[in-house]
């Protein structure tokens, strides 16, 4: 079932009032299922207002993915893909805030308070911005458009909940934590964030598979193994491919992970202070395989298995 435009409050809140509700990580969030994604209250509204009224500008990119799964890096490429080689601008921007600041995602707005959409709208072309929602959800607008190019990211789903389950357990007390056990029971059965997660991948998938040129699908592993050749992918994609190696290599530095975690502005500062999410939370470890240090067998196994029987004929390995 496809959803029909919503746009006044009322309307949101009947519908709203009808969906499956479920608790996640204990019970500090509750999640709604609109159109078979999990999603907290605040980003399902700003989901409906953006499916229902966003309409798309020539050059826009947006950048998607799922959660935790390589977006604060793919951000920062982008932006400094995007200043690269611009000798008049000096500054780099990565320095002054967290790559979360320029390019928002969209459903994470405050629909209420209107600033970040206003934000979005007036926002000079090329347009930036990032979305964690499936693409079953988005606007019409992108969909069928070829205004805008997407980026997608994903990443293996064993390190990808390790990742999910460092960031919600962050700053609780250990008596507090959610068990492993819990979060790897609910991610088989389809309960996670903006998920199920392999319906997400997959939609994204197939559509590039479809319109290459439309969608550019990266893996988190892949970036880690040749970042030159997907930098430099990502690059042409958006249009401005590298004159040099050089340039190239000062992108890939900018946007290490160690640069980025030991800048100021990600050591102290915080991007949505409302949440207390601060910006140190988006760099962790950024390995291939950290899953192996967490999950027991058995999680490992209830994963592979879960994940082989939804990629199995997709042509698709994560
Ligand atoms: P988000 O979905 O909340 O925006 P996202 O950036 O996708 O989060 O995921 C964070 C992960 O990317 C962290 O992985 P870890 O928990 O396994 O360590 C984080 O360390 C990693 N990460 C962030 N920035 C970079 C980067 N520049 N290079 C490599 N990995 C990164």
């Amino acid at each position: 079932m496809s959803a029909s435009p919503i746009v006044n409050n009322e309307e949101m809140e009947r519908i709203i009032e009808q969906l499956p509700k479920i608790n996640y990580f204990w019970n500090n969030y509750q999640l709604y299922q609109w159109e078979g994604f999990w999603s907290t209250l605040i980003i399902l509204k700003a989901a409906m207002v953006f499916k229902a009224t966003f309409k798309t500008k020539p050059n826009d990119v947006l950048l998607a993915s799922s959660i935790k799964t390589g977006t604060t890096w793919l951000k920062s490429i982008c932006i400094a893909i995007m200043q690269a080689g611009n000798k008049e601008e000096e500054e780099d921007l990565l320095v002054k805030d967290n790559p979360h600041f320029y390019v928002t995602t969209i459903e994470t707005m405050d629909y209420y308070s209107k600033t970040l959409t206003d934000d979005l709208y007036t926002m000079p072309s090329p347009r930036l911005f990032h979305t964690h929602l499936p693409y079953r959800v988005l606007p019409d607008s992108i969909k069928n458009s070829d205004n805008c190019k997407i980026i997608y990211i994903t990443r293996n789903p064993k390190d990808t909940l390790i990742s999910v389950w460092h960031f919600f357990n962050n700053r609780k007390r250990l008596e507090d934590l959610t068990p492993l056990e819990v979060v790897v029971e609910n991610f088989c059965k389809g309960v996670h964030l903006y998920g199920p997660f392999f319906e997400h991948v997959l939609e994204y998938w197939e559509e590039s598979k479809k319109n290459p040129q439309k969608i550019l699908f990266l893996k988190y592993e892949d970036l880690k193994i040749d970042p030159k050749k997907e930098v430099a992918k990502i690059a042409l994609f958006l249009g401005k491919p590298f004159g040099n190696e050089e340039d190239l290599e000062i992108v890939l530095n900018k946007c290490s992970l160690e640069r980025l975690k030991n800048l100021e502005v990600n050591k102290s500062g915080s991007l949505l202070s409302s949440m207390s999410i601060h910006n140190s939370a988006y760099f962790r470890k950024g390995i291939v395989g950290d899953w192996k240090n967490y999950m027991k067998p058995e999680m490992e196994e209830q994963i592979d298995k879960i994940t082989k029987l939804k990629l199995q004929g997709s042509g698709l390995e994560l």
